[in-house]
């Protein structure tokens, strides 16, 4: 088999997504998701400059030396753009395979391992009242797990937290725009939420939080041991994880569990938090993280310390990473939990998913590859609109140095 064309679909059905799309002469096509958020033109051009002129030609089935050919052979290893790029390449590799041999991907993953894949949803509301009503719909939906976000008084616009009724989209059309922030105030603020959270809904829901990398280590500490009462599934990100030390500073001090990850794109970004065992959770995503192929050996380390998957899955990440990441969820002996923000259904315009959702659970259908159709008719309808992730700024102006 040979690969005879490639293209990227960028398209805007209410947010930004890139698509990679490879073509053989088997007369079978693979689909692999590109997005990064915020700076989706990058990823774009780095595939229709550089990757796709070299694979043309190349024989697909090969994915772990493409893999390797585009990650080594470039000498400038690593980096979200590169990452992004080789994970599109992968998943739409993996796509064309389980496509040829009529099967679907985790299949090729060596099975399911679990009849479905927890999820946990997201509850949000600009104060205590609204994000606890916002919890019971959840639960009402039939989430067992759920994570929760509020706006904090005295603040201001928090991240994760959208304005009133409105879906949650991180990303803003034009320039970032700015938020706010208060360290000492969301310290206070958060143990009382989730006091209040666990009286009103007792012990058996799944409770998470995203501190969105706003703590420093030892801010992070106390925050992890004043949770402890709530019994947290996890505390996210408490802190930028670039200087994986500071988390030791976390771990002596609490026992709540911790996930990281969703910014990382190498097994490399792991290597101390997984051998020292300073988390409990892995969130790199597939789309950022190099695909199914080093998503799989990242998953394999981190079993060996004990840690489970925990893959991000907000709705900047298209159908495509979804359905890829619910492969790879049901596959991996140490699957975790699986994040779940529904997309809008715009966004099934143009992609039309293999999953569905199901009393807390997701399931995937036996469509062979990944196994979620692109209708590029419809993706033409919605072109690109820039749109960027917001920038942070304590109270004084003083932009957030984490
Ligand atoms: O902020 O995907 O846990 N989920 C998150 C996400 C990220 C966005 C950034 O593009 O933190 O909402
Ligand atoms: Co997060």
């Amino acid at each position: 088999m040979k690969i005879t064309s490639a293209k990227v679909i960028v398209c805007c059905p209410g947010r930004n997504f890139v698509t990679l799309k490879i073509c053989t002469d088997a007369g079978i096509c693979g689909l692999g998701d590109a997005t990064l958020n915020g700076r989706e033109k990058a990823v774009a051009t780095y595939l229709e400059e550089y990757c796709i002129p070299a694979l043309i030609g190349k024989d697909p089935r090969n994915i772990e030396d493409l893999w390797h050919y585009f990650y080594k052979g470039v000498y400038w290893k690593r980096g979200s753009v590169t990452m992004t790029a080789i994970s599109a390449i992968d998943m739409a590799l993996w796509d064309i395979k389980g496509k040829a041999l009529n099967t679907p991907l985790y299949n090729l993953l060596g099975g399911k391992s679990r009849q479905g894949v927890l999820v946990y949803a997201h509850a949000t509301g600009p104060n205590l009242e609204q994000m606890l009503e916002d919890v019971s719909k959840k639960v009402e939906q039939g989430y067992q797990a759920v994570r929760v976000q509020s706006g904090i008084p005295g603040v201001g616009r928090v991240y994760g937290v959208p304005k009133s009724g409105q879906p949650y989209e991180p990303a803003q059309k034009g320039l970032p725009h700015e938020e706010s922030w208060d360290t000492a105030r969301y310290l206070n603020f958060v143990p009382k939420m989730f006091s209040r959270v666990r009286e009103v809904f007792g012990e058996d829901l799944h409770l998470l939080h995203d501190a969105h990398h706003r703590c420093t280590p030892n801010e992070a500490a106390r925050l992890a041991r004043e949770l402890e009462p709530f019994h947290l599934f996890w505390l996210e990100d408490p802190v930028s994880a670039e200087l994986q030390e500071g988390l030791r500073l976390v771990r002596q001090h609490s026992t709540t569990p911790l996930a990281l990850g969703e910014v990382f794109n190498s097994v490399y970004d792991c290597t101390t938090l997984f051998s020292e065992q300073l988390i409990d959770y892995i969130r790199m995503p597939l789309v950022h993280g190099g695909g199914v192929t080093h998503l799989q050996k990242v998953a394999a380390l981190a079993s060996l310390y004990h840690i489970q998957t925990g893959i991000h899955g907000a709705t900047d990440l298209s159908p495509i990473n979804l359905a890829a990441s619910l492969h790879v969820d049901f596959a991996v002996n140490n699957f975790g939990i699986q994040e779940h923000m529904p997309h809008a259904e715009m966004v099934h315009e143009v992609f039309q998913p293999n999953y569905h959702f199901e009393k807390g659970f997701m399931y995937i259908n036996d469509a062979p590859g990944i196994g979620v159709e692109l209708n590029e008719e419809q993706a033409a309808q919605y072109p690109y609109q820039m749109a960027c992730l917001p920038v942070n700024r304590k109270l004084d102006g003083t932009l957030h140095y984490w």
